[in-house]
């Protein structure tokens, strides 16, 4: 009797202990940012940027480009750092918001960093692309050069508007890529997906600042992004009927994280729901420039809207 009385009390303490523990951040022995989730063979990889300033910086330094990757939403498996800037001999500078997509049994890994002053370009933000024939790499420069570089875009006038690359490729195998700080830009890939198919367009959402995802959903086109005016990020979005547009404005989706100045979407479904992966500064000496990213549940209303995201600490349940 007694040693049922204490097994019983373990069961329950564990399973109390379960149901508070907090997930969120769900990576914490590193600081990362700008979440891109990615599907394959069963398995959700986590595609991320990593911070590594000190406290005292006062701007972004991001060494690298980390991969984890999980089967149950609650177990994380570090792949480490898969890419950095080193890998791209025209570059230098920071690693900036990425996505990695599969085609055809190849891993693009699309990513933003800066280019060095040189006969191609005279520096500034720039998008580069790595390949791989695995989700976990070894992943090398696909093109030898960058995909998009600052003198592509000429409507901001500075020269880091060339950020946040996201990838969608299309019912029709069409893929498009969509980036940019200040205004959001899209151009056609070729099915190759390392050269762009024609001309670059450039648009403002409502409120739009950067880190654009893009993704179709019961024929629908959703384009969420960050959103600043004079107060930190949020999330809004847009959809159409079209992947060109026109782009309809509908909303706020996530409101200010937890002491970052920055947010960044990354969204998925898996394992039959959907998820939202966003960063924030909350980990102990964490800050703007010292991001942890955080997973919550999104749910869609019947026709297509986007329910507020529920920032919580508690995260989302595990899965099968
Ligand atoms: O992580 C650096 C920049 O901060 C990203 O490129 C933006 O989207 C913002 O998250």
């Amino acid at each position: 009797m007694k040693n049922t009385g204490k097994i019983l009390c373990v069961l329950f303490c564990n399973l109390f202990a379960i149901n508070i523990e907090a997930q969120n951040p769900i990576i914490k022995d590193i600081f990362t940012a700008d979440p891109a989730p990615l599907v394959h063979k069963g398995t959700l990889y986590l595609y991320t940027g990593h911070d590594v300033a000190t406290q005292e910086d006062t701007n972004y330094k991001m060494a690298d480009w980390h991969v984890f990757s999980t089967i149950n939403m609650k177990d994380w498996k570090d792949h480490g750092a898969l890419l950095s800037p080193s890998a791209f001999s025209w570059a230098t500078g920071d690693a900036y918001a990425a996505q990695c997509i599969e085609r055809d049994g190849k891993f693009y890994w699309f990513v933003s960093t800066f280019h060095k002053k040189d006969e191609v370009s005279q520096g500034g933000a720039a998008i580069g692309v790595a390949v791989s024939d695995s989700p976990t790499g070894p992943f090398k420069d696909a093109i030898g050069k960058a995909l998009i570089i600052n003198e592509m875009t000429t409507d901001m006038k500075y020269g880091w508007d060339d950020i946040d690359p996201t990838v969608f490729i299309d019912d029709d195998g069409q893929a498009y890529m969509f980036w940019g700080n200040g205004s959001c830009k899209w151009v056609k890939l070729k099915k190759n997906m390392i050269e762009l198919d024609g001309e670059i367009t450039t648009f403002t959402p409502k409120n739009y600042i950067e880190g654009p995802w893009v993704y179709k959903r019961k024929g629908l086109y959703y384009l969420v992004y960050a959103s600043a005016g004079t107060k930190p990020e949020m999330i809004e979005y847009c959809t159409a009927k079209n992947i060109t547009g026109p782009w309809r404005y509908q909303g706020i989706i996530q409101e200010n994280v937890q002491n970052s100045f920055t947010t960044h979407p990354g969204i998925i479904d898996y394992k039959g729901k959907s998820y939202f992966f966003y960063h924030n500064g909350s980990l102990p000496t964490g800050g703007s420039y010292r991001r942890s990213i955080c997973v919550d549940y999104m749910h869609y209303n019947k026709d297509g809207t986007i329910q507020k995201i529920i920032q919580t600490t508690e995260g989302v349940g595990s899965v099968k």
